[in-house]
């Protein structure tokens, strides 16, 4: 199966890792941007990555609408078939999505040149990232490990706030967060699919 994705993806990311986690084998496309149109590789409408083809020339987004589909193709899914656990993934699922969605924003806020920057936008973005990371620091001790379904997104996004958002520096104000997230970094679908150009920054 063909993955349209891109390591400093954070939605791409959470794919890699689940398809490494279960061992399949995925031809990892890094596509190129077609202007006001986006990611055209992948037939996703929206112009947006991850794209996975599951059926040939068919293509599922978004990322997890994927995650599941290849998680079922898992011999032992991480996402709890049903019940409360099940809500309790998604729901850190959705939080670590959200983050990402936030860090994206506030990218995307602050490329534009600087007469065009509309303040209070990035203000609201900076805040959506510094209030998930105070929850995150909170519930930190119940995420667990190693991967689940929930904190796939969770790990990804806090990477991507790091490379995107350093100067919120999340670690200094979520020490126990900082802790629970260095415990990934021995992990070798974490290590393989880490894409960013300074792990410091
Ligand atoms: N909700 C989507 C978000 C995907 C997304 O925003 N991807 C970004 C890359 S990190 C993208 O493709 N952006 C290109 C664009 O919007 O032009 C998902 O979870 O897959």
């Amino acid at each position: 199966m063909k993955l349209i994705c891109h390591p400093i993806s954070p939605y791409a990311r959470k794919a890699m890792i689940l398809a490494r986690l279960h061992g399949i084998e995925l031809e990892e496309v890094q596509p190129e941007k077609d202007g006001a149109n986006g990611y055209v590789a992948g037939d996703n409408p929206l112009g947006k990555i991850p794209a996975l083809e599951w059926q040939p020339s068919q293509y599922l987004f978004d990322s997890p609408v994927i995650c599941q589909y290849l998680d079922s193709l898992g011999k032992e899914p991480i996402l709890p078939a049903d019940g409360h656990t099940k809500f309790l993934n998604l729901w850190q699922h959705a939080l670590g999505d959200g983050l990402a969605d936030a860090v994206y924003n506030y990218r995307y806020e602050i490329v534009r040149p600087p007469d065009l920057h509309w303040n209070e936008m990035i203000k609201r973005h900076e805040t959506a990232i510094i209030r998930s990371v105070e929850t995150l620091e909170k519930i930190c001790e119940w995420i667990g490990g190693p991967w689940t379904y929930g904190n796939l997104a969770i790990i990804t996004a806090l990477d991507y706030a790091s490379y995107r958002a350093a100067h919120l520096n999340w670690q200094e104000s979520a020490p126990k967060l900082a802790k629970w997230h260095s415990g990934f970094k021995a992990d070798p679908h974490y290590q393989s699919t880490y894409g960013y150009p300074d792990e410091t920054s």
